[in-house]
């Protein structure tokens, strides 16, 4: 008899536990991802590895929800003043407010790269997205929504976010005048955070077995969990499918990165809790962490490879014929610490006037094209898919190394034939 009504207690106590829990909505920008409702987290598989190297810098207006940046580091977000919250823009080093006209908050939370910045406000007519372009605020509203909240904004001007109907939250895609729900089969509430320029959507979702991540790409949803998190919620996509986001694993937030495969953990050193937002494709990352004295925002950088590149090796200037059919060769130096035949990923290479040219032929191999005794990786890109224009002075690598470190290095060009 025991053995039974335990077992029935067994059975039944999850079942109530997780009604529980799915009774819990949260505004989770609003109430900032409050974990109170979540229960604590057992470890069944490892927990993300520091395997990526980032330095962190401090954004403070004095707090700073930093949300979202783009290609050029252009960082939005929203601190609270002592007039309420404010939405803010920092580049270069100075802070911008963006600030609705006539809203008592503002909270701005995704850029692209023209700049055009998404968020949402408050003023007595309730809570509203806003898109703000060429110096203007256009109103985002979800139709028969009681509030709509934008999140993430690409470089067609498609913008991702959540809104509140009353009943639940559900995602959305907003593009060409109109609006798309997102929601998740079989979830009680979706929220959609970050977009690429492919239309790639990551963002969150509740059902009965707790909180999860998602991909949406290509019209179906791939579940993003990180092991052993009580919940996992991504919030920001590039255009090479990396994603960052935020997990619980029971006792605190960390922020990762999941590229290729495998979870990163981004966490501020000496932060009690960190939060990772945005990720532009430079793989540099914004977010939040929390200290003992209060909420920071912060850039956090991939600590380069440091190699050096010699563009045309043995010859000087390093001279590019606009017009050739041919390639380009590359070296790329070994060090005594670093040797670039084992150590760099070929297949990672790309090489012209912005780095970001997939233009790699093949990589010959080993050679010592400096004479220093250590053997350079040497590899040929296509002129054609270089990029390279009248004017440009230097030519510029980037890949990866085996680690997954990346290297972005670059040498003077002479571009020919130029009037
Ligand atoms: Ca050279
Ligand atoms: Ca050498």
């Amino acid at each position: 008899m025991e053995n039974a009504s335990n077992r029935t207690i067994w059975i039944i106590l999850p079942i109530v536990l997780v009604l529980l829990f799915s009774c819990v909505k949260e505004d989770a920008l609003y109430l900032n991802r409050g974990n109170d409702h979540f229960k604590k987290g057992q470890y069944d598989e490892a927990p993300p590895e520091v395997s990526a190297e980032y330095s962190f810098t401090t954004i403070n207006v004095p707090s700073a929800y930093a949300w979202g940046i783009n290609g050029s580091n252009n960082i939005v977000g929203w601190y609270n003043g002592a007039t309420g919250m404010h939405g803010f823009l920092y580049v270069g080093g100075s802070f911008t407010p963006i600030d609705v006209p006539s809203a008592s908050s503002t909270l701005a939370t995704g850029i692209n790269d023209s700049n055009n910045i998404v968020g949402r406000y408050n003023d007595a007519t309730g809570m509203h997205g806003f898109f703000y372009a060429g110096g203007s605020f256009t109103p985002i509203d979800v139709p028969g929504a009681s509030w709509t909240t934008p999140t993430g904004i690409n470089n067609s001007n498609n913008i991702v976010g959540y809104y509140y109907d009353a009943t639940e939250y559900h995602g959305f895609f907003y593009a060409g005048g109109s609006f798309t729900p997102i929601d998740v089969p079989g979830a009680s509430w979706t929220n959609a955070y970050g977009i690429n320029d492919a239309n790639n959507i990551v963002g969150y979702y509740h059902d009965a077995t707790g909180t999860h991540g998602f991909l949406y790409a290509g019209g179906s949803f791939t579940l993003i969990d990180v092991p052993g998190a009580s919940w996992t919620a991504p919030s920001g996509i590039n255009n090479s499918n990396n994603i960052v986001g935020t997990y619980f694993d029971g006792i605190i937030k960390h922020g990762f990165l999941y590229a290729g495969g495998s979870f990163t953990l981004i966490d501020v050193p000496g932060a009690s809790g960190t939060e990772a937002n945005g990720i532009n494709d430079s793989n540099n990352i914004v977010g939040l962490y929390y200290d003992a004295e209060g909420l920071h925002g912060f850039l956090a950088t991939p600590v380069l490879e440091p190699v050096t590149i010699d563009i045309k090796p043995g010859s000087y200037p390093n001279s590019i014929n606009l017009k050739s059919k041919g390639k380009i060769s590359v070296a790329i130096l070994s060090t005594n610490d670093f040797n670039t035949p084992s150590l760099v990923d070929p297949n990672s290479l790309a090489f012209g006037r912005t780095g970001d040219e997939k233009s790699l032929a093949f990589c010959s191999g080993a050679e010592d094209v400096n004479g220093d005794g250590l053997l350079d990786l040497v590899c040929h890109f296509y002129t054609q898919n270089t990029g390279f224009q009248c004017g440009d002075t230097e030519g510029i690598l980037k890949g990866k190394a085996t680690d997954n470190k990346p290297i972005e290095e670059s040498d003077s060009v002479k571009i020919n034939p130029c009037k």
